[in-house]
């Protein structure tokens, strides 16, 4: 069988993390118009009779001496470092300039074979040809792949592509695993896509989120119903306190049909759990707690609603939400909660 791990990589907004949806069938990592919204290395996994691979998306690759790009820049290289072949995107509705001749030469340093995937053709860009033969010319690509990720065009052979570049090996992750995100961390991307898709100008760069507290209710010790195989602990902290803020009727949505996204649900399904989530949308400033906030708070209520949508859509646990705005001054120059939140940042 063949397994390996496929980076991708590109620029800001070239598409990668809504690829790496499509190809996975599922959405994994979160997306959004604003540039540099992915921040960690999100596995995706995809299965073939042929074999796996294990996708990587990475932050859009840009210069800026800023120290959050400094942090991102280095989960690229550690991505491209573990990666046995590199899943090029390049967004054929933008020119390429010195950005993306940047991600070529990262490219090139690095020695992996490369699949080239031209993406977003469902613009019809007059700079298909161009940026065709840019890439052809710096990188050589074992592929070179016109596709459209939000269509779905040309998918399929992408993935045989990339699956032909992988190493013979035995598979990394059961076949009806698609990510390894434990649930904290996915509750909390999911929070920040729902105030990134509402927020504009510098609000969505100047947020993270923070999960005070995850507890089930009545109990704190049995393993969630995500195959993401992950521990308890990394799930629901210890620790956490009993009982959570209380969340009003209205806000939390009504009970749907048991879903299990991540494997097949079980033959005698238990009654569903209660997941009470205590969460902060943390800004730089205080200017930004009111936007996030809103009129008589109706923003951070739209925030909570469609967090709650999306979660109920990965999650089959009854999910409660409290979602609090505070300030955390500076966050983005700060070392030591950038390297707990992004790694090494060498
Ligand atoms: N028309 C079109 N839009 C696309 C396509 N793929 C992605 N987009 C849009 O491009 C924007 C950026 O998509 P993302 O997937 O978040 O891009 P990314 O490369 O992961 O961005 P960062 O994480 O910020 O580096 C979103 O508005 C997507 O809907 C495509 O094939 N066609
Ligand atoms: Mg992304």
């Amino acid at each position: 069988m063949k397994c390996g791990f496929a980076a991708i990589i590109g620029r800001p907004s070239a598409g990668k993390s809504t690829l790496l949806n499509a190809l996975c069938g599922e959405k994994v990592a979160i997306t959004s118009m604003v540039p540099q919204t992915t921040r960690n290395a999100i596995r995706g996994i995809v299965n073939r009779s042929a074999g796996q691979i294990i996708f990587l998306d990475t932050p859009g690759y840009h210069d800026s001496d800023k120290k959050l790009n400094h942090y991102l820049k280095d989960v690229v290289h550690r991505s491209l470092d573990d990666a046995d072949v590199v899943l090029y995107v390049v967004d054929a509705s933008r020119s390429p300039g010195k950005e993306e001749q940047a991600v070529m030469d990262l490219l090139k340093k690095s020695g992996k074979p490369v699949i080239a995937a031209v993406n977003k053709i469902d613009l019809e860009t007059p700079l298909l040809t161009e940026i065709r033969g840019l890439v052809q010319v710096n990188l050589a690509p074992k592929a070179l792949i016109d596709v459209s990720a939000v269509e779905g065009t040309n998918l399929e052979s992408l993935v045989l592509s990339v699956l032909e570049q992988c190493p013979e090996g035995e598979l990394h992750y059961p076949t009806d695993f698609y990510t390894d995100q434990n649930p904290e961390f996915r509750i909390s991307e999911i929070i920040r896509e729902q105030a990134i898709i509402r927020s504009e100008q510098e609000v969505p760069h100047a947020l993270y989120v923070e999960i005070a507290d995850m507890e089930f209710e009545g109990e704190n010790t049995d393993e969630p119903d995500t195959a993401s195989n992950k521990t308890d602990e990394e799930s629901t902290p210890a620790g956490a306190p009993a009982g959570f803020f209380d969340v009003s009727p209205e806000s939390n949505l009504p009970e749907k049909d048991s879903k299990d996204s991540h494997s097949p649900p079980p033959e005698n399904p238990p009654q569903r759990k209660k997941l009470w989530v205590r969460a902060f949308l943390v800004v730089e400033r205080e200017s930004q707690v009111g936007i996030l906030v809103g009129h008589k708070g109706a923003k951070i209520k739209s925030i909570r609603i469609g967090a709650l949508k999306e979660m109920r859509k990965v999650f089959s646990w009854k999910i409660r939400l409290d979602l609090r705005v505070k300030v955390n001054p500076k966050w983005r120059k700060k070392d030591p909660l950038l390297k707990q939140m992004l790694g090494s940042g060498k």
